[in-house]
């Protein structure tokens, strides 16, 4: 189908635009003579600050702040994020939220959730093999890519991926907030002094920063070096079972206004590590949700 052709819109500047052929392509599978509608760079660039930058307006007072998106964290926005008026920012240091929740052990693609917690997955409608004791999801982006995208498209929640959480906000030995910077600033302050971050107060921080990478426990330890907590007592060899049921039962507010999910509790609390299964990080991060929903309540 030929394309109408319009006179092609030039901008103040003395841009040319495309008109409105856009419309003409009926089928837009027809790759031929396919068209976009036409915009100016400008018009994206403020698109994107705009919103960004309400955000980080809105945002400024939380109820709650997720330090971390993995598992825990992201199972514990699921559940927070069921009561509208909270409003829930969660702040991950890397550009792709999910931890260690894209793959199993060892790189491997599924992800073992022993029972109940696959009473969890049922609830996000997530598919797996079901054996006797556990469940098998076929492969652990399933989980992440479902929770996310289910979590993401709540109007009370906002992610903000490629930040880090540097430090705590403490008043009268509460946990009043957190502070912020892009990750790249906080990765490279032995490079270029000076670069001061952000600050995002909450009623609640709720920290699931877990046992691994750069900043791995990195709530609780700042929890010891400023003295709120006596020590961390530091993870523990792998013991499936115990580690599993631990995780659970250590998941609560730690410190005033501070709540602890997920991996960060067998730092805190010498717990074991359980190795490639997941059910405690879901159901820990549900714990976490009320522990914070408790807090809120105080
Ligand atoms: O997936 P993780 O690391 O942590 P959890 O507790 O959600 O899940 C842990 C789980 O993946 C395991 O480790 C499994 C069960 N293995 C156990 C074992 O024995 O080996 O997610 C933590 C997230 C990550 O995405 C980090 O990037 C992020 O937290 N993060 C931070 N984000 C912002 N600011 C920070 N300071 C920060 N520190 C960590």
């Amino acid at each position: 189908m030929s394309a109408t052709t319009t006179t092609a819109t030039v901008t103040s500047a003395g841009h040319r635009l495309g008109g409105d052929e856009y419309k003409s392509v009926r089928n837009y599978r027809d790759f031929d003579n396919y068209k976009f509608a036409p915009i100016r760079e400008s018009q994206v660039s403020r698109e994107m600050v705009t919103r960004y930058m309400n955000d980080m307006l809105h945002y400024a007072e939380s109820d709650v702040v997720i330090v971390g998106c993995g598992s825990a964290g992201l199972s514990c926005a699921w559940e927070l994020s069921k009561d509208a008026s909270l409003k829930i920012a969660i702040i991950e240091q890397s550009v792709s939220p999910g931890g260690g929740c894209w793959l199993g052990g060892q790189l491997f693609s599924a992800m073992v959730v022993r029972k109940p917690a696959d009473k969890f997955l049922d609830e996000l409608e997530i598919p797996y093999d079901e054996k006797e004791n556990y469940v098998v999801v076929k492969h652990a982006a399933l989980f992440t890519s479902t929770i996310l995208s289910k979590l993401l498209m709540r109007p009370n929640v906002k992610l903000f991926n490629a930040t880090a959480v540097e430090d705590l906000i403490v008043k009268n030995g509460k946990v009043a907030g957190v502070v912020t910077n892009w990750t790249l600033v906080t990765l490279n302050h032995n490079t270029q002094s000076c670069m001061d971050p952000n600050v995002m107060e909450a009623k609640v921080v709720v920290s699931g920063t877990g046992h691994d990478g750069p900043m791995g426990a990195s709530g609780v330890k700042r929890l010891e070096s400023i003295g709120l907590i006596k020590e961390n007592k530091g993870m523990l060899s792998l013991d499936m079972n115990a580690a599993e049921d631990d995780i659970v039962k250590y998941t609560r507010e730690v410190v005033p206004g501070m709540v602890v999910t997920g991996m960060e509790l067998a730092e805190l609390d010498g717990a074991p590590r359980m190795g490639p299964t997941f059910g405690a990080m879901l159901i820990s991060g549900q714990k976490a949700a009320y522990a914070a929903r408790a807090s809120l309540k105080r």
